[in-house]
């Protein structure tokens, strides 16, 4: 059955309690396994060697990392060495049932927000498959999410991120500034430890 969504900027598609609170315990259970193989770290800005706040880990074969030296995409995990663990199952149903895509996604990027940790406004062009969208879902505390469109000056707009929501950015959105403003601590029961996760499906290379 088709699912219904709300169309927030063109080609961004949002589909709040995409997963209810069961499908939402099973998933985290997948990222605490990926995170299991795959440790969260603080990636590093280009050239200042600032580490972010947020703390990244991937799955699948490709994985976006951030040190000194740039932004890119990579087969290994950047501190243990080890390929990334594979996506799990019930994400890449979502991908097939939402992204309309027909290559599966190659990169997961998993990030987790403690208490207080933002994401400065970005765009997502280190991929070279800009035709695929990226899908993301969002488990455990609301986030305030700023999207605007593809030049840093555009007007934005906010959209909380609760858990269970799942955005596909696709189209002209696929290119549009966007970030993390806030994680409101306290807002679901999902993680015992409070805080968030918010997992970023992406076609890396050319797909079909
Ligand atoms: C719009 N993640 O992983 S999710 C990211 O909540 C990222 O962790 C934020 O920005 C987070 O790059 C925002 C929504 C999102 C993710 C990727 C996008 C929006 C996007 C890529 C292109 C356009
Ligand atoms: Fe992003």
């Amino acid at each position: 059955m088709a699912r219904q969504s709300i169309e927030i900027a063109p080609g961004a598609a949002f589909y709040p309690g995409y997963l209810d609170r069961a499908a939402q315990e099973a998933m985290l259970a997948r990222v605490r396994g990926v995170i299991a193989k795959a440790p969260l770290y603080h990636p590093r800005m280009p050239r200042s060697g600032k580490p972010f706040s947020v703390r990244m880990t991937n799955c699948g074969p490709l994985g976006w990392v951030s040190d000194i030296d740039g932004y890119r995409y990579q087969e290994i995990h950047p501190e243990t060495g080890a390929p990334w663990p594979s996506i799990p199952e019930a994400l890449m149903a979502a991908w097939r049932e939402l992204s309309g895509f027909p290559s599966p996604p190659e990169a997961c990027l998993v990030n987790h927000y403690a208490d207080g940790t933002r994401l400065g406004l970005h765009q997502d062009r280190d991929e070279s498959e800009f035709n695929a969208p990226v899908v993301s879902l969002s488990l455990g505390d609301t986030a305030i999410f700023r999207i605007g469109g593809t030049k840093r000056r555009d007007a934005t707009r906010s959209v909380k991120l609760a858990s269970g929501d799942v955005f596909v950015f696709g189209g002209p959105s696929r290119l549009a500034f966007h970030g993390i403003d806030r994680v409101l601590a306290g807002t679901s029961t999902l993680l015992a430890e409070g805080g968030r996760f918010n997992l970023t499906m992406r076609r890396v290379t050319p797909g079909r």
